[in-house]
């Protein structure tokens, strides 16, 4: 009986976490000759530590370096997003949903990838298909990863499949989608306990038009209060962040994933935001509905402006 380990990409989300789980377990009913581990290759992230909690899941096991070991990848397939020690060790199986990496291997492997919008879509549909019973907790935590890569199955890559599995996972849960998402998202998305700083910085670019730099954070909410709540605050910081980078713009995308809209606060000339987004701000802000990609929506705009 051999030890095989199920693992997910570094800086693991939900999908990346659930799908190790899931897999293991589907591949321990199907083959009883070895064993397979739910294995993670860092920490969890907030909105997955809400989900294992809510359905008393276990937290998969760190594994930390990977060489020597028998493992299978799940939610990735590029070198950049392995564990340590994957180049040193036997891969079984990938099963994945994004392009065409760069790894390989010495023998065959079983390699499964669809153009899906999660790993987990495609866990349910093995699970449904071998009729390998689900239950209840685990049909929650593959139906909370699916809407959580999805965006609540509104992300451009949703497909049907998504949305055939989410509904079959969703005859054994019995939850409202759209609720059931928010509650999983907002985890993720909570700002309590952070700082201004750590708010604005938690997922910032700064980007460059010949000598003028400027930054974007991006915050993802499902409902803006916590932010306005610290409005005066975020505005503040976003002026310090400015200065001390000699920033032409630092500015803060709140992105209302529910509503599809971002309140884009900023620090800095209010011409170009006027010029670039073709809205008028009112005190720091501009309103703009429809905007959800900082990278195509917004980025692009502004690099013609400047
Ligand atoms: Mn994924």
């Amino acid at each position: 009986m051999g030890k095989v380990y199920v693992i997910g990409h570094k800086h693991p989300d939900t999908d990346s976490i659930v799908a190790a789980i899931a897999y293991a377990h589907f591949k321990g009913v199907i083959d009883q000759d070895d064993d397979y581990i739910p294995a993670r290759a860092g920490e969890l992230n907030p909105e997955t530590k809400f989900v294992l909690d809510k359905y008393n899941i276990p937290v998969p096991e760190l594994l930390e370096d990977a060489s020597g070991k028998k493992i299978i990848l799940v939610d990735h397939n590029e070198m950049g997003q392995v564990v340590k020690g994957t180049s040193e060790a036997v891969i079984l199986e990938i099963v994945d949903h994004h392009r065409l990496g760069d790894i390989q291997t010495s023998a065959p492997i079983l390699f499964h990838a669809e153009p899906v919008g999660s790993t987990s879509t495609i866990i349910a549909d093995f699970y449904f298909y071998h009729k390998v019973p689900l239950t209840k907790e685990m049909a929650s935590i593959l139906l909370a990863a699916i809407l959580s890569d999805t965006v609540i199955l509104k992300s451009p890559t949703t497909s049907e499949k998504d949305r055939v599995m989410a509904d079959k996972l969703n005859e054994i849960v019995g939850v409202d989608l759209k609720e059931f998402g928010m509650e999983v998202k907002s985890a993720k998305s909570s700002i309590k306990g952070m700082t201004a700083n750590e708010v604005i910085m938690k997922d910032f670019k700064e980007l460059k038009k010949g000598s003028t730099t400027y930054g974007i954070g991006q915050i993802e909410v499902v409902h803006y209060d916590e932010a306005v709540a610290r409005c005066g605050e975020l505005m503040k910081e976003l002026n310090n962040i400015k200065e001390a980078h000699g920033y032409k713009l630092a500015i803060l995308m709140v992105t209302n994933i529910i509503e599809e809209a971002t309140r884009l606060w900023f620090a800095g000339d209010a011409e170009i935001i006027k010029k670039a987004l073709g809205k008028e701000p009112v005190d720091g802000e501009a309103y703009l509905p429809g905007v959800m990609s900082r990278k195509s929506q917004v980025v692009p705009k502004i690099q013609d402006v400047l």
